[in-house]
């Protein structure tokens, strides 16, 4: 084991040769004369490594990105193995993404990334209630270890470690509508004219793998979506973008140029004998782009310019773990044994045998060992280096798009995943269903999931699979309201659940909880742009910024930003909820822009009510939230007016951030802040606003709530 000093808050520890990742971007390092590995005691067998860690009573887990049961992952058995697996049940060990980075805190304090590409096992008190284990099959590994005052301070020392975060257009913050599929242009069409007709703000629309032509990447079926761009440009002036989905999968098929042109230049996957490993996906057999061989991922990624050149501005990655419906073999041999039992009379255990080998055709551990990727020019066993496939895809996209269009911002965002994606991407949590435990699930995932690196996240709102009703999409809609990608999807055969497709009060009620969505944008988007620029966190746990004990217990509340704590409502049929507050906070209830009602809450225990067509959100004591005014998508909010509503007690101040929302020139600093402090004075608040830069409000309102509830108000106007 070698180690190495990165900076004063993180070290590596190297086992062996590990395969270079390129997960982190880290300019120097330091070799270190003391080889000591902090924290854990270290069991090394053959082929394999074991970490362990003796847990104390009061230690909490937080990370792990993707994955099921609490935000606190004690109790739990985690596989990190990017997995197509559509139903999330507690039992599951493994999801889309593998994120190998959690924080301990407790008695010691500390982060650890496992920097290792093919399965990890996280056994985090599950086999021994006090004993947290990492297993990897391998004797070579990257390994680092992260310090810091509290756990904020960790994640943000590992975040400095990830790079600069993927930054989505400003329009893809808007509502977004999907299914699996929209089958043709006319229904598209039907999509956004009712949006239009019931006034309901919405920036984008999917294409799902039916608008190609026979589930051929970067192709249009002409019959469904006939003079594809003159539609594209005819959608957008209607105030929707489009959004197809690529695939990992490329068809085999002759004379269809993405499969000749991978075949010609050994940009496929290869089986043992060096020929393009063929698996079978939604367009039948298809070969897998080698995404690990740069000239591959680079080839792949200027294909989108096929799409972007009929004016398409953004994409989703699908089907990258990569999922495999069957292989040949494994096919062939499910067969010859169903026709060997054929005139047989089978004992069921032969029978559940049988049905076995067709069942377990899908998503075969034993398949992904029967492929290559060629790493500078040495051959490496697919299952080696599985969870960077969907990474590399990733990459492969945000890599073409610079060379396409190198100062456009393009939404993207991808299914599978590993860390350090999130400077390509962002990513969407995959096939959730229509459950009340869903919500809960997605709330619990989307801190975790930052803390990876990952800022454009969401879930399928209203749930992927199965049937919602109004109010579950209507509960799970104002949590989404908070998430960065705020995107309805649902699956072929389930009920229709655009926020209209119920009855009139549903309707009216979606559309005000998407108007909120719109009014909140400039707080989202100012503090997204934060913490992607200052490398912070925009979901967080309570326990972050408040260190008394019940704060580490709480897993249904999230800090949002700077300035909001939300406690949003996950039961079926509930009229409100018990919460934690840490501090006197105000919590606004809002059933529109134009509705709404704010109480001070003492600190403590307190139930709270919230009717169906309320949201709650808790403004922090000495902070403030900036609220604009809806409008039908994100380019037609006019932001010359925001309103202010502020929780003060002694004081407080906020850094409004706005620019171009469409280039990546806000690197280069050109971007907005109006820095806003509130001081109290005797008994009176004087407001003061500087304001620096282009994009520019000319009035702000303020309502300066103080402890007693007192309401202040105040109009500001803004000279440059
Ligand atoms: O095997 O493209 O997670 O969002 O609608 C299913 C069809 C393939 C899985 C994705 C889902 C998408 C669906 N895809």
């Amino acid at each position: 084991m070698k180690t190495y000093k990165i900076d004063e808050r993180s070290r590596k520890y190297r086992f062996g040769a590990p395969i270079e990742t390129e997960s982190l971007v880290i300019n120097s390092m330091q070799k270190m004369t003391d080889n000591t590995l902090k924290y854990f005691k270290l069991n090394r067998k053959k082929n394999q490594l074991q970490f362990i860690y003796k847990m104390s009573k009061s230690d909490i887990v937080l990370g792990l990105g993707e994955n099921q049961r609490g935000m606190n992952k004690r109790g739990g058995l985690y596989e990190s193995f990017c997995s197509d697996d559509p139903v999330h049940t507690p039992d599951k060990k493994s999801l889309y993404g593998a994120h190998n980075f959690f924080i301990l805190d407790g008695a010691e304090k500390f982060g650890i990334f496992v920097d290792y590409p093919s399965k990890v096992i996280f056994d985090i008190g599950f086999s021994q209630a006090d004993e947290l284990n990492i297993t990897i099959e391998d004797e070579n590994l990257d390994l680092y270890i992260i310090e810091g005052e509290g756990p904020k301070e960790i994640v943000e020392a590992f975040l400095v470690l990830l790079g600069d975060s993927y930054v989505p257009p400003k329009w893809a913050f808007g509502y977004q509508q999907s299914r699996w599929s929209y089958p043709d242009s006319k229904e598209i069409e039907r999509i956004a004219d009712s949006f239009l007709q019931n006034k309901i703000p919405c920036d984008a629309i999917y294409l799902d793998i039916d608008y190609m032509e026979a589930y051929k990447d970067f192709t249009i079926d002409e019959k469904r979506f006939p003079e594809f761009k003159e539609f594209v440009e005819k959608i957008k002036n209607k105030g929707f973008r489009l959004i197809p989905i690529i695939d990992a999968g490329v068809k085999i098929e002759d004379d269809y140029i993405i499969y000749e042109e991978g075949k010609k230049n050994d940009f496929f996957c290869v089986d043992e004998d060096d020929t393009p490993f063929v698996a079978a996906v939604w367009p039948g057999k298809v070969h897998f782009p080698d995404f690990l061989n740069p000239e591959a991922r680079r080839w792949f990624g200027l294909k989108y310019k096929l799409l972007i050149d009929n004016g398409i501005e953004g994409f989703w990655n699908d089907m990258n773990e990569p999922a495999i419906f069957y292989t040949e073999d494994s096919l062939k041999k499910a067969i010859s044994m169903a026709k060997d039992s054929e005139d047989k009379n089978l004992d069921i255990n032969s029978y559940f045998n049988l049905k076995d080998q067709f069942s377990n055709l899908i998503n075969n551990v034993e398949d992904y060992k029967r492929f290559y990727h060629k790493i500078d020019g040495k051959k490496i066993s697919h299952y080696d280096v599985h969870n960077l496939y969907g990474h590399n895809m990733t990459r492969s996209a945000a890599e073409g798009f610079k060379e396409i269009d190198p100062n456009k911002r393009f939404l993207l965002f991808s299914r599978a995943s590993y860390i350090g994606m999130g400077r390509y991407g962002g990513i969407w949590t995959g096939d959730n269903h229509s459950w009340w435990q869903h919500i809960l699930l997605n709330i619990k995932m989307m801190p975790a999931l930052n803390m990876c690196g990952f800022l454009y996240i969401g879930a399928d709102t209203g749930g992927f699979s199965g049937d919602a009703n109004s109010q579950l999409l209507i509960r799970w809609s104002q949590f989404s309201i908070f998430t960065p990608l705020f995107r309805n999807h649902s699956a072929l055969g389930t009920r229709s659940q655009e926020p209209y497709a119920f009855d009139d009060e549903s309707t009216n009620i979606m559309k005000k909880v998407i108007e909120l969505r719109y009014s909140l944008i400039p707080y989202i988007y100012s503090e997204y742009m934060k913490a992607a620029i200052k490398k912070i966190l925009y979901f967080m746990p309570l326990s972050f910024e408040y260190k008394d004990e019940m704060s580490k217990r709480v897993e249904d509340q999230l800090l949002v930003g700077d300035s909001l704590m939300i406690t949003p409502i996950y039961e079926e049929n509930a009229i409100g909820r018990y919460v934690w507050l840490p501090e006197d906070m105000l919590l606004c209830k809002i059933k529109s822009h134009q509705d709404t009602r704010c109480h001070v809450y003492k600190k403590g225990h307190a139930y709270i009510d919230v009717e169906l067509e309320e949201t709650p959100m808790f403004i922090r004591k000495d902070k403030m939230m900036i609220l604009g005014k809806p409008a039908q998508n994100v380019e037609k909010i006019n932001l010359d007016e925001l309103k202010i509503i502020a929780f003060i007690e002694d004081g407080g101040s906020y850094t409004y951030f706005d620019d171009d929302g469409s280039t990546h020139s806000y690197k280069d600093g050109n971007y907005s802040e109006i820095l806003i402090e509130i001081k109290k004075k005797a008994e009176e608040y004087i407001v003061d606003v500087e304001n620096k830069g282009n994009y520019m409000v000319k009035k702000i309102h303020f309502e300066i709530i103080d402890i007693e509830g007192n309401v202040i108000e105040k109009t500001v106007n803004l000279t440059k």
